[in-house]
């Protein structure tokens, strides 16, 4: 089984100046193959993006933005950048585009450095909600710069109430609204948003690293057409490219946005990450990106139904998006991680999850959370994810079931030959 982008000359190369590092490599290659991801916010690359991760353009140093460049030699690298960039706009309808954060946490910082002042107020969803790490969390360095304020979603039913959003923003005055998630599975009301934003004079944002790749295919609202001020994306998860980030916004940010991610935040872009993510954005608007798009969803729903037939216990009752999470302790009266290492056991990855108002610590959380995008990217469908909700099922049940699990092993290794990775050979 290989990697078909690694020359064998490559290959063997490695193999006598690593052993252990090529050793690692096949072994990764093994498990990506033999099991299954459902971790939400990773997918297969596409194939292309790979032999531009592992090309010359490594080696290149292009502090600036095309045309405007510290180093010379820059006559390639503004072609890709270029091309990324123009290519950005057109599949996201945006005014501007960086395509330079090297990935999502510094992404979103030379937002709040662009737009904002030390001190300011920023309104994000709460972690344990579904709000990510970089919108505030009382951890990151951020905090310790700006002034976060969180909503969160309503108990039992797990869904944003836009009212008391907008009564958190009339308290708080924020100068920023963030609009995103890691684990909320429902659409946002965007319209919402820009009329909450507009009744307290702040700018909005949205954050929709998970969902990248969906707007691009057409499956889900693009808040740029809400209005939006800024969109930031990682390209790796459903967008299927390189590691990394992208930042969308009006014409009238473009400059300080520009200038907050360089010389701001960061030195010199990652050139091969770049030109990936540009094939990328040429390859998302296929139909046959629309498709996988489109598929994604069902299969979210498919897998979500698989569940439900069970009673099982899913925050907000199901999925509007890409990504389901189960509350174990309710469900199957075990945590989130005995939960993740049986599933581990049997093929299946996915991470433990913490649920709203969690009365467990992260590291012993009350859920799990998985989704769609590389199981769908591999061509599985819906009676497959019917099959996986099923072997899930089994798991949750009865963790601790050395048969069973070693049975279960066996049947998704069998699912997962069908349906080979994109990119590996077997
Ligand atoms: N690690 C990503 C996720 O799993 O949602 C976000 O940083």
């Amino acid at each position: 089984m290989t990697n078909f982008t690694y020359s064998q000359a490559a290959l063997d190369r490695l193999q006598k100046t690593d052993l252990d590092i090529f050793n690692a490599l096949m072994n990764e290659e093994r498990r990506q193959s033999e099991g299954i991801e459902l971790i939400p916010s990773e997918n297969y690359c596409f194939p292309e993006v790979y032999a531009l991760l592992g090309s010359v353009f490594n080696n290149k140093y292009s502090e600036g933005y095309p045309g405007r460049r510290y180093y010379g030699g820059q006559e390639n690298t503004d072609t890709i950048e270029t091309l990324a960039r123009e290519r950005a706009k057109v599949v996201f309808r945006a005014e501007h585009a960086n395509v330079q954060p090297l990935s999502g946490c510094p992404m979103n910082e030379a937002v709040y450095f662009a737009l904002l002042n030390p001190g300011d107020t920023i309104m994000g969803m709460d972690l344990t909600h579904g709000g990510h790490l970089s919108h505030g969390h009382p951890v990151t360095n951020m905090s310790k710069i700006f002034k976060f304020v969180r909503y969160k979603t309503e108990i039992p039913s797990g869904l944003i109430d836009l009212n008391k959003v907008r009564q958190a923003a009339l308290e708080n005055k924020p100068k920023l609204i963030i609009c995103g998630h890691s684990s909320y599975p429902r659409e946002y009301d965007y319209a919402g948003f820009r009329k909450i934003a507009d009744e307290v004079g702040a700018l909005l944002m949205a954050d929709v690293s998970h969902l990248g790749g969906l707007i691009a295919g057409g499956a889900l609202k693009n808040p740029l057409d809400y209005g939006f001020d800024v969109v930031t994306s990682t390209t790796h998860k459903s967008l299927r490219g390189p590691r990394g980030g992208i930042i969308l916004c009006k014409e009238k940010f473009a400059k300080a946005i520009d200038k907050s991610v360089f010389p701001g935040m960061q030195g010199g872009p990652h050139m091969h990450q770049i030109a990936a993510l540009a094939v990328t954005l040429k390859l998302v608007q296929t139909n046959a990106h629309k498709a996988y798009a489109k598929q994604v969803l069902t299969n979210a729903r498919a897998f979500a139904h698989g569940l439900l037939e069970s009673d099982t216990p899913l925050i907000t009752g199901g999925t509007e998006n890409h990504l389901i999470v189960i509350n174990v302790a309710a469900g199957f009266g075990i945590t989130g991680d005995i939960a993740e290492k049986a599933l581990d056991r049997v093929g299946i990855t996915l991470n433990k999850n913490v649920i709203p108002d969690d009365p467990n610590p992260p590291m012993k959380p009350s859920g799990i959370r998985f989704g769609t995008p590389a199981a769908t990217a591999r061509g599985m469908k819906e009676p497959e994810m019917k099959q996986l909700a099923n072997v899930m099922l089994q798991v949750l049940r009865a963790p601790d079931d050395e048969a069973l699990l070693t049975k279960l092993r066996e049947e998704t290794r069998a699912l997962c030959m069908r349906f080979p990775v994109p990119g590996i050979e077997s």
